[in-house]
């Protein structure tokens, strides 16, 4: 029938039939998978340099052919473990080679990667672990005075569902209970693996949402949509075999992975380097020993960056594009990007439900400066509505309003999610992307704000609930509500209000930051500052609407925010 969604029932909602169709005849969907992609790079480029990097067993150089030899030798030893096509496995690895060694191995094997950042904790982990079902964690020993394999172990022995936890680190480590290393799952590999005839309709992994109610939402990404995503990403950004590309940002971040990311580069037969940490001196160093001739960041490093370059001695000029995404790059700052560092910027719009736009090389300097690009594909559709419309009319051509989309590489729903779904996509299909945009007489999209309850941390997304639903946990407190306040560096910071329980010391705000720490989440949604009050400081609103509230909260902070700058 008319492409109405339908759920089935491993929680996928799927592209309706005469739609995925239509994407297919038009060449985006090939059929290729990620296990082709990597034998293509393989075949082609076997013998070039994949990736380079410094893991838990020292610093990495790998070409194609080992980088494929090892994905196959730790999925032999995951099979031979029982991990099976279609199972769900939490990859929880900051930027260390053996990232790019797990996922290509779930790939050949597959099985479904499930993409936790590093920055995530216990309380994330478990939650993802829960939700997909995941039977194993992969991740590193310490990392970033944190040790996630303890902590992986916990969610290990809370989740009946997670029977495995991998962590890449030296033989020899000191590992919890029931933990292995990966060394120690590597097999000889057999000829064939399950992932070489995967179905390319079928889900690769599953993405996570920034999230905008509660927790973050998983994103299940096709073989086919993926793809075309990554091939048409690194056609538009001109990659070759010839690409260096640091990975500053963490390399499970869809802007990290594919735009055109570490897959568009071995799409490429380029070259990957992961950066172990994202700022200037380590990521400068890189650039110059390496050669590095593409990089990406989200516009708080990017000015770090142009900030550190005037004193850096450090060779940048093989350096000859800078992405900056994932939040609102400031024209101010994208005019400084080419003078700092000596690249061309490009702007990236993306979002890891898909829709991702681009400025182009041979584009204007004021529509790289002060757009965000238009989107990969012809084929990408975009409707700009009257927010406050029920109805959700366009408004007319070059106003500001809510942008929706569908296209051929955008979900039709988050996974296991249907109610969610209801409210996130239209009954025809539309992504509501909760951005605010209007797109220019040149078709540029410009983002000029957002109408979901998300904050954009420096491009670091914080669902607002989420982090509320910390804060009521604490005996002391009745009530709390999260803002996003405007900040210079990071374009963005949270402030929280909290109401005490009457009659009882109130809780002292540092012990309010430390209770949400010690819960276990990633500490870039532990509240910057916390206010407590005695009531929500707004007359007017009730507490019937939170985004009522939350809005007239917002306004206050701002205000303050700018009569007492911090
Ligand atoms: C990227 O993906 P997500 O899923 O972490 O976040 C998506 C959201 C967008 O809906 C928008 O609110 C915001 O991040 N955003 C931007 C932006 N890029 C992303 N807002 C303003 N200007 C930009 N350039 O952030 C992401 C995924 C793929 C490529 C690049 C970024």
């Amino acid at each position: 029938m008319n492409g109405a969604v339908t759920a089935v029932a491993d929680g996928v909602v799927p592209y309706p039939a005469e739609v995925a169709e239509r994407y297919r005849a038009a060449g985006y969907w090939t059929g290729q998978t990620f296990p082709d992609l990597l034998s293509a790079a393989v075949a082609a480029h076997g013998g070039r340099t994949a990736v380079v990097g410094t893991g838990p067993s020292g610093a990495q150089r790998w070409t194609y052919a080992e980088l494929d030899a090892r994905a196959r030798g730790l999925a032999a030893g995951l099979a031979e473990r029982g991990v099976s096509p279609g199972d769900r496995v939490v990859v929880w690895m900051p930027n260390v080679p053996e990232y790019l060694e797990t996922v290509f191995a779930l790939f050949r094997l597959g099985a479904l990667p499930v993409f936790a950042l590093p920055a995530h904790r216990s309380s994330e982990i478990r939650y993802f672990a829960e939700h997909a079902e995941a039977v194993a964690i992969v991740t590193v020993a310490r990392h970033d005075r944190f040790d996630h394999a303890a902590a992986a172990a916990e969610v290990a022995a809370a989740v009946p569902s997670v029977r495995h936890v991998v962590v890449a680190a030296p033989s020899g480590t000191d590992l919890p209970a029931r933990a292995v290393t990966l060394a120690s799952l590597r097999h000889t590999p057999p000829e064939t693996l399950p992932g070489d005839d995967v179905d390319p309709s079928s889900v690769a992994f599953l993405q996570l949402s920034g999230g905008t109610t509660g927790l973050p939402k998983l994103i299940p990404r096709t073989h086919d949509d993926y793809h075309y995503s990554v091939r048409a990403s690194a056609e538009i950004c001109g990659l070759s075999p010839d690409t260096v590309y640091l990975a500053a940002l963490p390399a499970a971040h869809n802007f990290t992975m594919s735009s055109p990311g570490l897959l568009g580069v071995v799409h490429a037969g380029g070259t990957s380097v992961l950066a172990p940490s994202p700022d200037a001196d380590t990521c400068f160093g890189l650039i110059e020993a390496e050669r590095v001739t593409l990089a990406a960041v989200v516009p708080p490093l990017a000015a770090a960056w142009v900030q550190a370059a005037s004193a850096s001695t450090k060779d940048l000029s093989s350096l000859a594009m800078l992405q900056v995404g994932g939040a609102k790059c400031a024209a101010e700052l994208a005019r400084r990007i080419p003078v700092a560092l000596g690249a061309r910027l490009q702007q990236v719009f993306g979002m890891a439900e898909g829709l991702v736009n681009y400025t182009r090389d041979d584009d204007p300097d004021d529509v790289v400066e002060e757009t965000q690009g238009r989107p990969i594909s012809p084929d990408d559709e975009m409707r700009v509505v009257d927010p406050a419309d029920p109805d959700e009319r366009e408004v007319p051509p070059g106003e500001v309003g809510a942008l929706l989309t569908r296209g051929p590489y955008t979900i039709r729903g988050y996974y296991r999610a249907e109610e969610h779904n209801a409210e996130a996509f239209t009954p025809d299909g539309f992504y509501r992307t909760g951005d605010l945009v209007r797109i220019t007489a040149r078709g540029d999209i410009v983002v000029t704000g957002r109408v979901k309850e998300q904050i954009n941390r420096g491009g670091e997304k914080i669902a607002a609930e989420e982090v509320e639903n910390h804060l009521l946990a604490h005996p002391d407190v009745v009530d709390a509500a999260i803002v996003g306040v405007p900040d210079d560096f990071l374009g963005e910071r949270t402030h929280a209000y909290v109401i005490p329980v009457p009659d009882r010391d109130p809780p002292r705000p540092n012990a309010l930051r430390r209770f949400v720490r010690e819960r276990g989440v990633a500490a870039y949604k532990v509240p910057d500052t916390v206010e407590v009050v005695d009531a929500f400081p707004v007359t007017g609103v009730g507490k019937t609407s939170r985004r009522a509230l939350r809005t007239a909260l917002a306004a206050r902070a701002t205000e303050k925010a700018e009569e007492s700058p911090s």
